[in-house]
């Protein structure tokens, strides 16, 4: 039998990173469970119309609203009770937090507590739902400080850089798990036949330079100057400063953005505009922003706020919002200095 001709299984990727001493038994169980519920949450998103889980979650006609203020799909609901569910029982959470709940729930005092804290936002990009466009699960995984009796938000504010694992789920053409566990970004793609995730890309690689951007122009007038002049130059094209043409991709849903960026390079970037600046952007830094930059860093890209590191934010709310830069380096840079330009002028 060749072993390297077979193709690596998540669950034998996993147990070689724990034979090398990378991550421990309980980590691997985790990423093991989440990988199973978003199996699950990738069926129910397979059936579409035909599930009857499409549309607006809520009942008598009331939207259901959460706490970031806005309606939640049928679906939203349903793949966090899913991930809920699945990691209840297994032994490796001390508490969960996700961005349709208000607060962390901790787990049931029936089940062992284990050592670790999971965020998710359990369907990232779900207003694409009902017109059938990509979205995807999105996690994090942190250490649970040691000592601690009752697990609450306060204890998942660590920054970026304390993430053990981090990962999404991708529910489009093909069903694609990313993880980095910090030893570079894998991507494995669902095997529907077997029901497994298999490899196929080990150690995925942004390009530093791109052409390719990705950002909401309709917000174009709420932003701030340097992302204005930011913006002006990519679209001068090589008649401009930056001396080449882009091309611009919005899919509107996270997942599937950054999983372009990291397959073929691109900057992302929601920033703040006088919309959301109130809020602080619009994206989630905790289960959005710090597990993309995780895993944009570990393929050799980079993640910032356009003023700092993404992973070295302090973070001072469950459900805090920051702005985002992310994708091919020397891109990522660039866009800093429009600002660190700005922001010296001011
Ligand atoms: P807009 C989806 O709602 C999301 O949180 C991200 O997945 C996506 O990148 C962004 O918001 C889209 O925002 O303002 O273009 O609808």
């Amino acid at each position: 039998m060749n072993p390297t001709a077979s193709p690596v299984s998540l669950t034998r990727y996993l147990i070689e990173e724990q034979r090398e001493g990378r991550i421990g038994p309980n980590l691997r169980l985790l990423i093991e469970v989440v990988a199973r519920a978003c199996k699950s949450i990738s069926i129910q998103v397979g059936k579409g119309a035909l599930g009857g889980v499409l549309g607006d979650a809520g009942s008598g006609g009331e939207a259901s609203i959460n706490v970031q203020g806005e309606a939640q799909k049928k679906l939203d609901v349903l793949s966090n009770e899913i991930l809920l569910e699945a990691n209840a029982w297994g032994g490796h959470l001390a508490a969960l937090a996700s961005e349709e709940m208000d607060h962390c729930v901790a787990i049931p005092d029936e089940y062992p507590r284990g050592k670790y804290l999971l965020l998710f936002d359990p369907l990232d990009g779900s207003s694409n739902i009902d017109v059938n466009i990509s979205v995807g699960t999105i996690f994090s995984v942190l250490r649970c400080p040691e000592d601690v009796e009752t697990v609450g938000d306060e204890h998942f504010l660590q920054p970026g850089t304390a993430q053990v694992a981090a990962g999404y789920c991708t529910y489009g053409p093909s069903t694609m798990l990313v993880l980095t566990i910090g030893n570079g970004t894998h991507a494995f793609t669902l095997d529907r036949e077997i029901g497994s995730f298999v490899m196929t890309t080990r150690g995925m690689r942004i390009p530093e330079e791109t052409r390719e951007f990705a950002v909401n122009m309709s917000n174009q007038r709420f932003w701030e100057e340097p992302m204005q002049q930011y913006v002006g130059d990519l679209l001068a094209g090589k008649e401009g400063p930056r001396g080449k043409d882009f091309n611009m991709r919005w899919v509107a849903s996270m997942v599937a953005d950054v999983h372009r960026i990291l397959t073929r390079g691109g900057i992302f970037s929601y920033p703040l505009d006088s919309k959301c600046a109130p809020k602080g952007g619009k994206l989630r830094l905790m289960y959005e922003a710090n597990p993309m930059a995780f895993l944009v860093e570990q393929a050799g890209g980079a993640a910032s706020t356009g003023r700092q590191r993404m992973l070295d934010v302090r973070p001072t709310g469950l459900h805090q919002r920051v702005p985002v830069f992310l994708g091919s380096k020397n891109e990522v840079e660039a866009a800093v200095r429009y600002h660190a330009e700005h922001d010296a002028q001011a």
